[in-house]
């Protein structure tokens, strides 16, 4: 079998790509090595930049998005019960909208299957060869049988455990990376979410988010143990930790009921270079990752996509390699300003295990600094809302 480019990975990254390039009448092939099921019941990103509102729109994908995404004018940051509001709209002109990863997954799923697109489920052993020639080929094997499709590039949207980045060779990959100590304990409730607006809390219990998916479905988060295991965390344990690191008069109106999904997600920071080697693109978390504090991985996972949907375009309608030639250079440039961004603010909101009381006076000066200054929120606000790409 042959097509242009074979995307290793369905999940949103390679979702947006492919039916972007199918809009383009580029064909691709999708090799996703869970079922349509498990991708679609991942719990993660929530808000979502207006690139990425853009590219949907672009990918003819944004009709319930439009209609069930609720926009967001700013967001609220805490210091126990003294609270700031960074007023996007005011600040930048702009603002983010609240839809989930899942809704998103599922609209794409929706395009690729109405156009007849190929995706293949449940894959295995998939790996990709010749990338450093102009005949790559990517094998695989599916329901007990081996399989081959040869194409013109491979676009590695497979998530930090894929196998598109460590495809390229050891002396050509440099990774950079910083682990957190803790990690989020994130829980999906059927409750009326607790506040209009987002809520970042940084409490001496620790940090704590409070977001949400609709009016009737909310999203929360505390900072845990990296140790911890979710199914020792009860609900009850989970809403105590909650009330305790919110504003006062948040927890006091804060609706509580069973948990409907309850995971821990570890927090990292990780960049690899270059994001492309010969004919493979490396594309979202396949080569970069950042801690969820700044709503900043799939929106960057985004404009990586653009980057090459971008390259790619210019190479088969125009004939010129150079998007594709810039795009290690150009996505890399947004990504390290994403994760500074998301390592800053991570560092301002959590407790850290070995916080001196000193590192606490440095976040409470730093909080109260932004709290009575327009420019230090501008910053906030222009990195939150995404930067422009
Ligand atoms: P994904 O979503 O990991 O998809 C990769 C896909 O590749 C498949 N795969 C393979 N397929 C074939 N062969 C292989 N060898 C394969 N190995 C893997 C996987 O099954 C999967 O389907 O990467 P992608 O598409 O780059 O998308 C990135 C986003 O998922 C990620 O950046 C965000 O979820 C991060 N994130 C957030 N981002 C935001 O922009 N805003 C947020 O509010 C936000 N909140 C979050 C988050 C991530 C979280 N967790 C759990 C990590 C909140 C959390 C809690
Ligand atoms: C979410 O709703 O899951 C969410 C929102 C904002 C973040 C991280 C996660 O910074």
């Amino acid at each position: 079998m042959r097509t242009q480019v074979v995307i290793v990975g369905g999940g949103p990254s390679g979702l947006l790509l492919s039916q972007l390039l199918h809009l383009r009448g580029i064909e691709s092939v999708i090799l996703e090595r869970q079922t349509r099921a498990h991708v679609l019941g991942r719990i993660r990103a929530g808000v979502l930049e207006q690139g990425f509102v853009r590219l949907m729109a672009e990918a003819g994908c944004d009709r319930r998005l439009q209609a069930e995404g609720i926009p967001h004018h700013g967001t609220l940051i805490s210091q126990d019960d003294t609270v700031l509001r960074i007023d996007f709209s005011a600040l930048t002109g702009s603002s983010v909208v609240v839809y989930g990863q899942t809704e998103v997954t599922q609209d794409l799923y929706a395009a690729r299957e109405a156009a007849g697109g190929g995706i293949e489920f449940s894959v295995e052993d998939v790996a990709i060869h010749d990338a450093d020639r102009d005949t790559p080929f990517v094998t695989y094997s599916r329901d007990g049988s081996e399989r081959r499709i040869d194409c013109d590039f491979i676009a590695g949207c497979d998530g930090f455990h894929g196998v598109s980045r460590k495809t390229i060779p050891d002396k050509v990959r440099r990774e950079f990376e910083k682990v957190y100590p803790f990690g989020w304990l994130g829980i999906l409730s059927e409750t009326p979410p607790v506040s209009d607006e987002l809520i970042y809390a940084n409490s001496s219990h620790g940090f704590a988010l409070c977001s949400m998916r609709n009016p009737r479905l909310s999203r929360y988060y505390v900072q845990c143990p990296i140790t911890d295991n979710a199914a020792d965390w009860s609900d009850e344990a989970f809403w105590t930790a909650l009330r305790q690191r919110i504003p006062a008069e948040a927890a006091a109106r804060l609706e509580t009921g069973p948990s409907i999904e309850k995971s821990i997600a570890p927090l990292r920071s990780f960049v690899t270079e270059p994001m492309r080697w010969g004919r493979l693109f490396l594309c979202g978390d396949a080569a970069h990752i950042v801690p969820p504090t700044g709503a900043k991985g799939l929106n960057t996972a985004a404009s990586d996509v653009h980057y090459l949907y971008t390259g790619l375009r210019q190479f088969y309608e125009e004939n010129d390699a150079e998007g594709i030639d810039r795009y290690s250079e150009r996505a890399l440039a947004r990504v390290w300003k994403a994760e500074r961004f998301s390592w800053w603010l991570t560092g301002l909101l959590h407790r850290f295990p070995d916080q001196s009381e000193f590192d606490t006076r440095m976040q409470r000066a730093e909080l109260d600094f932004l709290a009575g200054n327009e420019a230090a929120q501008k910053v906030l606000a222009e990195n939150y809302v995404g930067l422009p790409y």
